[in-house]
């Protein structure tokens, strides 16, 4: 009579005991895998920012950033349209007028190389993604006859990127 008792026990405990794992298992099975974070590759070289693609759902977006040209570039990301881009009067962006609208960036892409960098793309709308390097001429692949100084952003080191609704 013991004996079947602690049987009995046993019995229970090897049931509660797989049953708790059983409930493991499917609460496992249950939770959604974490969702790959959404990419954009972004190209750069004198003088383009291409995009691709150049919409992406709104959250943390990663871009990869190819440098195909000879110079060496970098990526600002601006929440806004490019008309609202503050500029100097050089005609290069005024980061600092800028500064409360721009997300990230991604900074001395040499030529040839690659890098990437997670960004908090999470409000909807129109983003501007521009390259702000300003040299001498004739560092950079621009040997400019005059003297004034190569401003990426006014060769035309600009694209826009949307963000849409995440749903
Ligand atoms: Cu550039």
């Amino acid at each position: 009579m013991l004996r079947k008792k602690s049987f009995a026990v046993l019995v229970l405990l090897i049931l509660t005991g797989g049953l708790s794992l059983a409930a493991c298992r499917s609460t496992e099975d249950t939770t959604n895998p974490p969702s790959p974070i959404p990419s954009v590759d972004v190209l750069v070289s004198e003088w383009i920012v291409q995009p691709k693609p150049n919409e992406v759902k709104a959250g943390q977006v990663k871009i990869f950033i190819d440098n195909a040209g000879n110079d060496e570039h970098e990526l600002v990301v601006y929440r806004g349209n490019k008309v609202d881009l503050p500029l100097k009067s050089d005609g290069s962006v005024d980061e600092d007028a800028a500064e409360a609208n721009i997300v990230g960036e991604i900074s001395e892409i040499k030529p040839g190389s690659t890098k990437s960098k997670i960004f908090d793309l999470k409000l909807v709308g129109e983003y501007t993604i521009f390259c702000n390097v300003v040299h001498e001429p004739g560092m950079g692949m621009d040997h400019g006859s005059d003297t004034d100084l190569v401003r990426h952003y006014q060769k035309g080191m600009v694209s826009s990127l949307t963000v849409t609704a995440n749903n």
